[in-house]
């Protein structure tokens, strides 16, 4: 049995650095891209800005981890090797995840889905719920970038995948093995836009809401 924590942030909006919309339909959004590309950065600006509910599958994997469940002993070895979960165990995480959510405004998937036989898991799930992915933001931003942010986070993070450069390049190796097709399949339902992630943290913010409050007006 697998238990999950779920960051829920249904406050007020703290932001007005640009027009959001209210939500008056379910929205889902997926934030896609390498890993160090920024997507818990901006997720966590995102939730806030739009009452969404965060699921991240780093972090819920991370929970497992820190509180030494079988699930996530198994996973670190996984994770500090620079690959990815199997998919029907973070599939489990996030059906889960959705159940005991069911009257969330949406959902920002965050790290997830990271291969195709996730991306047609989560659209199952959704369609279960009367609902779909309303878009997918793909953040690009440059290799050296990557590897030079992810080092940098492992200075103070404590995250063992972060740390050693060889992992982190691992990381990025499986991105473009597994996880880069992930666009290609949303964007045959022309679902995907793509968003320059180099800049400051405020400057990507603001195109992402851009792009949201495009598909909300
Ligand atoms: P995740 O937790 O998803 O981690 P990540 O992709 O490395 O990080 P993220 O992209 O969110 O980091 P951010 O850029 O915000 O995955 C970790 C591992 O879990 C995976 O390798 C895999 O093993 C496993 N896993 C997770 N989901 C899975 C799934 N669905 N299937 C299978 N396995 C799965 O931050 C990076 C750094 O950049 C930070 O220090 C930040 O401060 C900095 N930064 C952010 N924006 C910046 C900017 N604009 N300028 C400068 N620095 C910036």
């Amino acid at each position: 049995m697998i238990s999950i924590s779920v960051k829920c942030f249904l406050r007020p909006r703290p932001y007005i650095c640009c027009s959001r919309k209210d939500i008056k339909y379910m929205f889902n959004i997926i934030l896609f891209g390498p890993p160090g590309s920024g997507k818990g950065t901006q997720s966590e600006k995102l939730i806030a800005a739009y009452g969404l509910i965060h699921l991240s599958t780093g972090d819920l994997l991370r929970s497992e981890i820190a509180r030494q469940t079988p699930l996530g002993l198994e996973a670190k070895h996984i994770m500090d090797r620079g690959q990815l979960v199997p998919d029907e165990v973070v599939i489990g995480m996030i059906s889960s995840a959705l159940d005991a959510n069911p009257a969330s405004k949406g959902f920002l998937f965050d790290g997830f889905p990271r291969t195709v036989a996730q991306s047609e898991a989560l659209d199952k799930l959704l369609h279960l719920k009367n609902t779909e992915i309303g878009v997918v933001l793909a953040l690009e931003v440059s290799e050296e970038e990557l590897v030079k942010r992810l080092l940098n986070r492992g200075l103070t993070s404590g995250r063992s995948d972060d740390n050693n450069e060889a992992v982190v390049r691992a990381r990025i190796v499986e991105y473009h093995k597994k996880t880069s097709v992930v666009a290609e399949y949303y964007s045959q339902f022309k679902k995907v836009v793509h968003v320059r992630g180099e800049g400051t943290v405020t400057e990507i913010f603001d195109s992402l809401c851009s792009e949201i409050d495009k598909r909300l007006s």
